[in-house]
Parts: C-alpha cells; structure tokens; sequence
C-alpha cells in the first residue's frame, strides 16, 4: 500500500519525531498551523475514524496525546484535537490521524 503515514511510521521516510510507543507514532506537521501542530498516527493502518478495527490503538492515541501536551508544553494552556473524516472533513491523507493544535491562542472554533 502506498501511504504516506505509514511509510513515517515505519521510518522509511523522515519526519520529526515527537513522540512514539509501539501503537502510535506522533510526528510535526509539514504544514502547521500553529506553534504546536503534531500529527498523532496508529502504526496499524486504518483509513480514518470510520475504518477503525481495533480500538486499543484509540485508547493509544488518547494517551499519547496526553504525552504529546506535556512534551509541547501545552498542557497548561490548552490546544484542539482533530481528526478530518472524508471529503467533506477536508481529509486529505487517508490513515486515520489527529492533528493536536495548540501554542497560540486558537483563531477558529466551528463546534
Ligand atoms: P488532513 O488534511 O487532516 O488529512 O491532514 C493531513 C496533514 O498531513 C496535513 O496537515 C499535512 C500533513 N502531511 C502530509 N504529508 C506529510 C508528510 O509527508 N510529512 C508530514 N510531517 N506531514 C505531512
């Protein structure tokens, strides 16, 4: 399968390393948007939250990005988690990845 994220997660391609276990790998965005914007990823591949078969790698994610907040430095001033579904979510790597925002005060909020 040719895909992105999961070449990061196998290290075969080079990205910035924020944080890694043997479920989930977190890396920066290529594109930030933010001071702090990581991309927090399931070694296992899985399209989005939509195709998700095994929900220890959930329950991963969530503790990584705990981690993730506490390594940024955001955990006391707060920051978003998102994860784009679909066309209309804006997804545009299919492996499912929450994108964890934060370092500034955050412009946008739509829910
Ligand atoms: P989304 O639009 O939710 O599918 O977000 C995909 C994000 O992935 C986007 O913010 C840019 C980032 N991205 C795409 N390709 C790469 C890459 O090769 N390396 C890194 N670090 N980030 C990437």
């Amino acid at each position: 399968m040719d895909c992105i994220f999961c070449k990061i997660a196998n290290h075969e391609i080079p990205s910035t390393i924020v944080y890694e276990n043997d479920y989930v790998i977190a890396f920066n965005d290529l594109n930030p948007v933010a001071p702090v914007h990581v991309l927090v990823i399931p070694k296992k591949h899985m399209d989005s939250i939509m195709a998700v078969d095994d929900y220890n790698y959930v329950v991963e994610i969530h503790k990584a990005i705990k981690e993730i907040a506490k390594i940024c430095k955001i955990e006391e001033t707060g920051f978003r988690v998102i994860s784009n579904v679909g066309e209309d979510g804006g997804q545009s790597v299919k492996h499912l990845h929450y994108h964890v925002i934060g370092g500034t005060k955050l412009p946008e909020k739509l829910a």
